[in-house]
């Protein structure tokens, strides 16, 4: 009796069923009326007084397992079953959110884009330099205030390991390793030693903007900047030109726009003048191009460069500089269909 018993544990544990139907046959072979089990107890008052308990345990303990390996074969082939039905394979999937560009990466690609409908092609370059790139090479005095601890941040200590001010050291390697004619657009992110405030950040974006080549004039630059200001502000744009400073220019201009809040009327945004600022340029200095290997005798440039956050501003009205790193959600989606 204890062998027979045995023997169907062995059997019952595996058992396999593809299908309900199956899982039926076996529920009918096993734990039915006329079953094995019950087959067993049946023989059951044939067992010796002595022998009842053990055999009467092993007798429970087997109808328990039979019970449980069919139930468990049930909910297995009837949950197969319930998916081949319910499941409409051929629906889509749930639709996922997509993401939104970020307004300074719109604005940005605007810019480039109309630099290279003039001719200009796209070159970057690191963002950690050293001083030459983003200073020497400039034309920066060796006192000049940009280059102090204030201004400038620097890695490890190390003067000549710092985050770049401006995209100006990716137009000095490009000089650096091609001859003119050079026509380059420089997108990219800057750093700057400030406190974080509503005007301010420690990183922001520019783009910069050179052409070196033979005879190449400040009426050059002046065109540009016509064609650059219509292009972005719209074909009812002026511009006009401040004598200004840079180090790595000579002469420097600043550009106003003609306030494209009030058509030039004057208001609060412009301070009631009709201009707002948007841009610095001017002519590279002589000893830009030989500090950068190229004959100032033979070759002339100019190079502008402007703020992506300030054209922002400017175009989508954006008050507040912190919220163009914030990833508040809410305000990046307002720029979905911008364009
Ligand atoms: C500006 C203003 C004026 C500038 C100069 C150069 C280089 F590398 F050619 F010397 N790149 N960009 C420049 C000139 C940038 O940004 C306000």
């Amino acid at each position: 009796m204890l062998e027979k018993i045995q023997q169907l544990k062995a059997e019952i544990a595996s058992l396999e069923a593809k299908t309900p139907q199956e899982v039926e046959a076996l529920r009918i072979k096993y734990l039915s009326k006329k079953g094995a089990v019950s087959a067993l107890m049946a023989d059951f008052r044939n067992v010796p007084a002595d022998q009842k308990k053990t055999v009467g345990m092993e007798i429970n303990a087997l109808k328990n397992l039979a019970t449980e390996k069919i139930n468990a074969l049930k909910a297995a082939t009837e949950s197969a079953d319930e998916l081949d039905e319910s499941l409409d394979l051929s629906r889509s999937a749930s639709p996922v959110a997509l993401g939104t560009r970020h307004p300074l990466m719109l604005v940005r690609d605007e810019i480039v884009s109309i630099f290279s409908r003039l001719g200009f092609t796209v070159a970057e370059g690191p963002e950690v330099e050293d001083d030459w790139h983003v200073f020497s090479s400039l034309n920066f005095a060796a006192d000049h205030p940009a280059r102090d601890m204030q201004d400038t941040f620097f890695i490890q200590r190390n003067p000549d390991v710092l985050l770049r001010t401006h995209t100006s050291s990716v137009q000095s390697r490009v000089m650096e390793h091609t001859q003119p004619p050079i026509r380059i657009v420089c997108p990219g992110r800057v750093y700057r030693n400030e406190a974080i405030s509503a005007r301010a950040h420690c990183f922001f974006h520019q783009v910069e903007a050179l052409y070196v080549d033979k005879n190449v004039s400040f009426a050059d630059l002046k065109q540009t900047l016509l064609y650059f200001a219509r292009e972005m502000f719209g074909p009812d744009t002026s511009i006009r030109l401040r004598p200004s400073y840079f180090p790595f220019t000579e002469p420097s201009a600043e550009m106003d726009i003609s306030c494209n809040l009030c058509g030039g009327k004057g208001c609060g945004f412009c301070k009631h003048t009709g201009w707002v600022e948007i841009l610095g340029c001017g002519m590279v200095d002589p000893n830009v191009l030989d500090a950068c290997g190229i004959d100032s005798k033979e070759y002339t440039g100019f190079a502008l460069g402007m703020g992506v956050e300030r054209i922002a501003n400017l175009k989508y009205r954006v008050n507040d500089l912190r919220l163009f790193s914030e990833n508040d959600k809410r305000f990046l989606e307002e720029f979905t269909h911008a364009h």
